[in-house]
């Protein structure tokens, strides 16, 4: 008789295909070997080692699901998913870190740029030795971008940016910028590169949250882009939103293996912490948390993996993925809450790991859309009334 795996009850696994197994099995072991020795000293330390984005790129984590010719390897979304889930079981931080280089830096020069930006840059980037960052948001206004102040201007060759943009991961640690700006009216994606006269990047300090990621500005002061740099392909806000599906909808797999991680946590915990006498795992209270959680994480995952197919199929829209970014994020950062209540004290110590993914899940839960966001793209949908 086959007997129920309480940590894969729906049989996750066994839908996978041979190549999105062997990928998971790849990031599983280099999240757990080679980045969960890192986090507790660059959390600390609000650190982010840049040699981590060569060694994904070694691995092929960065824009693996872009065609070979560009570096990539042409896998599916699911497998882009599945990486996803074992980097942010580890640190939220780390998976900004490869979903910005894959989803924002490298899809939009893939899907809207020339020939010739997509054989400059993207082999490169995808060998993690060029590092890219995403300029949308700015300091007035995340959640409403097409307010942007950030503009172009046509001159002699090209083009000259004035602005600034807040918020950006990596933007201190960046060689180019996908940097979106208004040209005539119209939103338009440029790659700013960094010995550009007047770009500058200042990291932000003191986050309480994502402190293994560095976060920071972008300056643009008269900056010249020449017209080999303007993204040709795109225009208005269907072009940043192109790579926000993408990223959005890897957060949706990524949340949930961190609210996975802090599960596992929980459950080990619970089953040695010896409290009147008894585990506290024989607790009524205690194993309805658990079941809970585990129930809350395995629909997450059924709804990132259908997600996942529809885009492989190229059959989707937007409002799936805000459905699952949204309530995966949501549900993530109520587990990680759990955990660490089941802790006790120890559970806010960075040795359990578990208050500092429900402290970054903080942000994953307000960046590519904040919760109520997601839930007004909804709303529209729903009954036809914008009520943002
Ligand atoms: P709206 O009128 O809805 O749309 C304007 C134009 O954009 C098109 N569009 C989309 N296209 C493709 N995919 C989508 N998901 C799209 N959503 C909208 C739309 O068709 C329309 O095109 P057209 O041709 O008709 O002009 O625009 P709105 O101004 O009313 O927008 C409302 C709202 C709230 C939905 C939108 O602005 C929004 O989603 N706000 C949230 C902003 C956000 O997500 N920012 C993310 C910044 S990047 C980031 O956080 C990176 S963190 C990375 C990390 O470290 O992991
Ligand atoms: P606001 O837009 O001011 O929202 C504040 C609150 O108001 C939220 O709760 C929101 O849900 C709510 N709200 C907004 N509109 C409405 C409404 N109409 N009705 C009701 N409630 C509403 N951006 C980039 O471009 N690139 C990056 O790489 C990037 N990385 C980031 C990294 C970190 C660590 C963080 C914290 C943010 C990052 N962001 C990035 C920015 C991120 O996308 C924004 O923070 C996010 O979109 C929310 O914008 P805001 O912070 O300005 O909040």
């Amino acid at each position: 008789a086959k007997t129920f795996r309480w940590d894969d009850p729906l049989d996750l696994q066994g839908r996978l295909t041979e190549d999105e197994r062997m990928v998971a099995e790849t990031a599983r072991a280099y999240a757990r070997d080679a980045l969960m020795p890192r986090v507790i000293s660059a959390f600390a330390e609000e650190r982010f080692d840049p040699e981590i984005m060569t060694e994904m790129g070694e691995l092929g984590l960065l824009g693996a699901t872009l065609p070979e010719q560009y570096g990539g390897a042409g896998l599916s979304h699911v497998a882009y998913g599945l990486m996803a889930r074992e980097v942010e079981a580890v640190d939220s931080g780390y998976r900004s870190a490869m979903s910005v280089q894959s989803s924002l830096a490298m899809y939009p020069i893939y899907a809207f740029g020339s020939d010739e930006q997509k054989s400059k840059f993207l082999p490169e980037m995808a060998a993690g030795k060029l590092i890219g960052c995403f300029g949308l948001t700015e300091a007035d206004g995340g959640s409403d971008p097409a307010s942007m102040k950030t503009r172009a201007d046509r001159v002699d060759g090209g083009y000259r940016l004035n602005g600034a943009k807040y918020w950006i991961t990596n933007s201190p640690i960046s060689h180019l910028a996908v940097v979106w700006a208004k040209l005539d009216g119209d939103i338009r994606g440029f790659i700013v590169e960094r010995d550009f006269d007047g770009f500058s990047t200042t990291k932000i300090g003191d986050k309480l949250s994502l402190r293994a990621s560095i976060t920071g500005d972008i300056g643009l002061n008269d900056v010249f882009v020449p017209e080999a740099n303007i993204l040709p392909g795109v225009k208005g806000l269907r072009g940043p939103f192109s790579c926000l599906n993408k990223a959005r909808y890897g957060i949706a797999w990524g949340a949930m293996g961190a609210a996975e991680f802090c599960f596992h946590a929980a459950r080990e915990y619970v089953g040695e912490r010896m409290l009147f006498g008894r585990p506290l795992s024989s607790r009524q209270l205690v194993q309805k948390k658990l079941a809970d959680m585990q129930t809350e994480i395995f629909l997450g995952f059924e709804g990132a993996l259908a997600l996942g197919r529809r885009l492989d199929a190229g059959d989707w829209v937007p409002e799936a993925i805000s459905m699952m970014k949204r309530n995966n994020c949501g549900k993530a950062l109520a587990i990680a809450r759990e955990a660490r209540d089941m802790h006790g004290g120890a559970g806010i110590t960075g040795e359990h790991h578990v208050m500092r993914h429900a402290m970054n899940l903080e942000t994953v839960n307000t960046y590519e859309g904040a919760h109520d966001v997601h839930a007004l793209i909804l709303g529209r949908a729903i009954t036809g009334q914008s009520a943002f």
